[in-house]
């Protein structure tokens, strides 16, 4: 069995399913490039809506394989051009839910802040340990959980390593939503099908104000903004939805 699998379980739905439960899913590079492949085909792929990522019941992923690194010299490191492989999940024009039981740790809970939406069950575990074993984080965990926590949250889990549990990571704003352990991925699916029922550019164009207004200038995100809400009205999908709402029928999107 290779060791992303991937389904389509509903209409415009993708699922892929980290499948290495022997190293609790660790990142190793054929788990990253496989993932990253996945990741660019669905991205291409127009009768994909909406990406579920996912692992089993023990862990979502329990980072980066120690295996694998525990030798590597900085250039093994440079030459390995992770990031061009991260980079594929961090582009991905459609929305990703991250369906997490068990361990979301280190490359495992950064994978998870690659999505949009994080759906955690009651025994999941997040945290950046590489602290524990000399490192650091270095697929975005730094900046990723500042922005999602702030600043005293992210230092105290960057600092200590300790990991915390699935409530907490909520209540910090880690997490979307907590459901019970065997509900995750029924959970994730769903808000994934709701997300493939809706017109697709109004879809990509939140994701893409989003992601790029995060980081830029109160004043110039708002124009990004602005400027998406206008775009949107050229097209089919605006209008469609609007004469639906008004003639008390159901929306049919064509995604133009
Ligand atoms: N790498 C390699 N193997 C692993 C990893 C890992 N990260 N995590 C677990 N395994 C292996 C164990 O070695 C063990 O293998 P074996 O059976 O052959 O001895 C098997 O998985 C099961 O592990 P445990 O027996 O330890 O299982 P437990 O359920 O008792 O504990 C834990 C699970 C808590 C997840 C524990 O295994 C653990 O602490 N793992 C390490 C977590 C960690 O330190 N993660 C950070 C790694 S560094 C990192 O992610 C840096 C990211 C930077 C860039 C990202 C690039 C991808």
């Amino acid at each position: 069995m290779a060791e992303v699998e991937i389904e389509r379980p509903r209409s415009g739905v993708a699922l892929l399913r980290l499948n290495r439960p022997e190293a609790r899913n660790a990142l190793n590079t054929a788990v990253r490039t496989l993932l990253a492949e996945h990741m660019r085909a669905l991205a291409a792929d127009e009768t994909v809506r909406a990406i579920v990522v996912t692992g089993d019941d023990k862990a979502f992923a329990a980072g980066a394989d120690l295996r694998e690194m525990a030798e590597a010299m900085p250039v093994d490191l440079l030459l390995r051009q992770t990031h061009v492989v991260w980079a594929a999940i961090a582009d991905c024009p459609k929305p990703i839910v991250a369906a997490v039981n068990g361990y979301a740790l280190g490359g495992g809970c950064e994978l998870a802040m690659h999505a949009d939406i994080i759906v955690a069950g009651e025994g999941a575990r997040f945290g950046q340990p590489e602290i524990r074993v000399g490192i650091m984080p270095g697929a975005g965990g730094t900046q990723r959980l500042l922005r999602a926590v702030g600043k005293f949250k992210a230092m105290k889990m960057l600092l200590t390593g300790e990991p915390v549990k699935a409530r907490e990571a909520e209540a910090m704003g880690l997490v979307s939503e907590v459901v019970p352990d065997t509900q995750v991925l029924e959970r994730a699916l769903a808000l994934a099908e709701t997300i493939a029922a809706m017109p697709p550019l109004a879809v990509r164009q939140i994701k893409e104000v989003m992601r790029l207004g995060a980081d830029a200038p109160l004043d110039a995100a708002l124009a990004l903004e602005r400027k998406a809400f206008q775009l949107l009205f050229a097209s089919r999908d605006q209008k469609e939805g609007m004469a639906a709402f008004l003639d008390k029928r159901k929306p049919a999107y064509e995604g133009r």
